[in-house]
């Protein structure tokens, strides 16, 4: 599900990052994108990218009812890396335009991300439908979550700026 064109080929992503300026809800933001791979062959690859990432797209295709269920377990192992009982991330089905194909039906897909206390979102690369809105959805959750986690301060000395540690990447 990549953000800004579509291919048509099947080619199995080992990793490909992208960068993007956009604006939203009035805010700048600049968006770090790892494609990571879906196949297992490159698993090993997968605790790193978790360790780094700010916030997750989860996604599977509506057409593929083992990419689903495979969603639970990377997320049990993304809070798992990250030491905490909620992440910033989204649960995104994929292929929605492939209709007849269907083996995730929509209200499945709103209870697993009940389940896993996130928001679900339908999307096809193809058709470009909510793709964007699926990151800047992201964004939202990560701003949301960050604030939390370090909310600003309204002068802080350097010494306590120092102790902090947070990045945040996203402000
Ligand atoms: N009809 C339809 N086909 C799609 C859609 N998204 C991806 N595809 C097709 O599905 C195949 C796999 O797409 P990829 O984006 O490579 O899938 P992936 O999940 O990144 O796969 P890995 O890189 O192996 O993890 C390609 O042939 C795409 O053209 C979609 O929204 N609709
Ligand atoms: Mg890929």
């Amino acid at each position: 599900l990549q953000s800004s064109y579509f291919v048509t080929d099947y080619d199995p992503t080992i990793e490909d990052s992208y960068t993007k300026q956009c604006v939203i809800d009035d805010k700048a933001a600049r968006l770090d994108i790892l494609d990571t791979a879906g196949q297992e062959e490159f698993g090993a690859m997968r605790e790193q990218y978790m360790r780094t990432g700010e916030g997750f797209l989860l996604v599977f295709s509506v057409t593929d009812r083992g990419s689903f269920e495979e969603i639970y377990k990377f997320q049990r192992q993304i809070l798992r890396v990250k030491d905490r009982d909620e992440f910033p991330m989204i649960l995104v089905g994929n292929k929605a335009d492939l209709d007849h194909q269907r083996q995730v039906t929509q209200e499945e897909g709103q209870q697993l991300a009940r389940q896993l206390k996130i928001t679900y979102m339908e999307a096809s690369a193809k058709i470009r439908m909510n793709v964007d809105q699926a990151f800047h959805e992201l964004v939202r959750v990560i701003r949301k979550f960050q604030e939390q986690e370090c909310p600003p301060s309204p002068e802080p000395t350097r010494k306590e700026k120092d102790k902090s540690g947070c990045h945040c990447v996203i402000c």
